[in-house]
């Protein structure tokens, strides 16, 4: 028995073993993918994530297995034996160039419901919020409440002026259970706005209004930030989301804010635009 080809077999066995039963373990623990919050869309994108991996860990560990049976196999660098000359294989390589071929043409319609669902498909609903991203730091623009139509006003997504709206500073705010609509910009460079737990993620590019759709299953806070290296104060763009247990807690809270900046001497500013319209504005810091 040749020992050094034992140990090499050994080492190289290794790598698929390991390689799989780190993911094993990692999922058993739920340590292989950030909680997933969002039940609408982000189900459908795990399971995409589920879908490729299952197909590269097929074939990562069928080529690990073929290499160390190809090292068992072969013949000792000092053997007498002669060595057999291969010069490839045609049918094997339009094989194995076609079956990559098929998979990845099967990954791309595979993949189309679910990227129409998140992409293209927008939700016909008023804008819940226009997220601003510069260095370093996102402002988050809401619609003032309406006391007399009892909802919010419409926020005007086209305008950067703070008519009938409101901001705050890396602060999000969603009602949970339903599809939240936001529109994403940049005033300078490239952002990135990236919620992982609510599987987001869609760069803010200065001069482009892109839509935003998402949902929370579960109330609580959750981390959002910048997933595009901007500039040195890249890591400060960590803001929050918070989601609210339903629509109502969401209006209940967009009507105290609303109600809170009307209210004189609390510090916050009240003022006429340009235009002649009512602009409330108040910057809180998240942190
Ligand atoms: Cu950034």
């Amino acid at each position: 028995m040749n020992w050094q080809k034992i140990f090499w077999t050994i080492l190289f066995l290794s790598v698929p073993i390991f390689g799989v039963a780190s993911f094993w373990v990692c999922d058993m623990y739920g340590a292989l993918w950030p909680e997933n919050v969002s039940e609408i869309y982000g189900r459908k994108i795990d399971h995409l994530f589920d879908v490729i991996m299952w197909i590269t860990g097929i074939f990562f560990v069928g080529t690990e297995l073929l290499l160390v049976y190809a090292m068992l196999t072969s013949k000792d660098a000092d053997s007498s034996e002669k060595a057999d000359f291969v010069h490839g294989n045609r049918t094997m390589e339009i094989g194995w160039t076609l079956m990559a071929a098929a998979i990845l043409v099967f990954i791309a319609f595979y993949q189309i419901p679910t990227w129409s669902q998140v992409k293209i498909e927008k939700p016909k609903k008023p804008a819940d919020a226009h997220i601003t991203a510069s260095m370093w730091m996102w402002q988050v623009r809401y619609p003032l409440w309406d006391d007399k139509a009892n909802g919010p006003r419409k926020l005007d997504v086209t305008q950067p002026a703070l008519a009938e709206s409101f901001e705050l500073m890396n602060e999000l705010h969603v009602p949970a259970k339903e599809t939240v609509l936001v529109y994403v910009t940049s005033r300078d460079v490239i952002h990135s706005f990236y919620i992982p737990k609510m599987r987001v993620k869609q760069d803010a590019v200065p001069g482009l209004l892109v839509p935003v759709w998402f949902d929370a299953a579960k109330p609580g806070r959750y981390e959002f930030y910048c997933a595009e290296l901007c500039g040195p104060g890249h890591y400060m763009m960590r803001a929050r989301v918070v989601v609210h247990e339903s629509r109502e807690a969401y209006n209940r809270w967009l009507r105290d804010q609303t109600q809170r900046l009307r209210a004189p001497g609390r510090g916050l500013e009240i003022a006429s635009d340009n235009a002649g319209d009512t602009v409330a504005h108040s910057v809180a810091q998240a942190r």
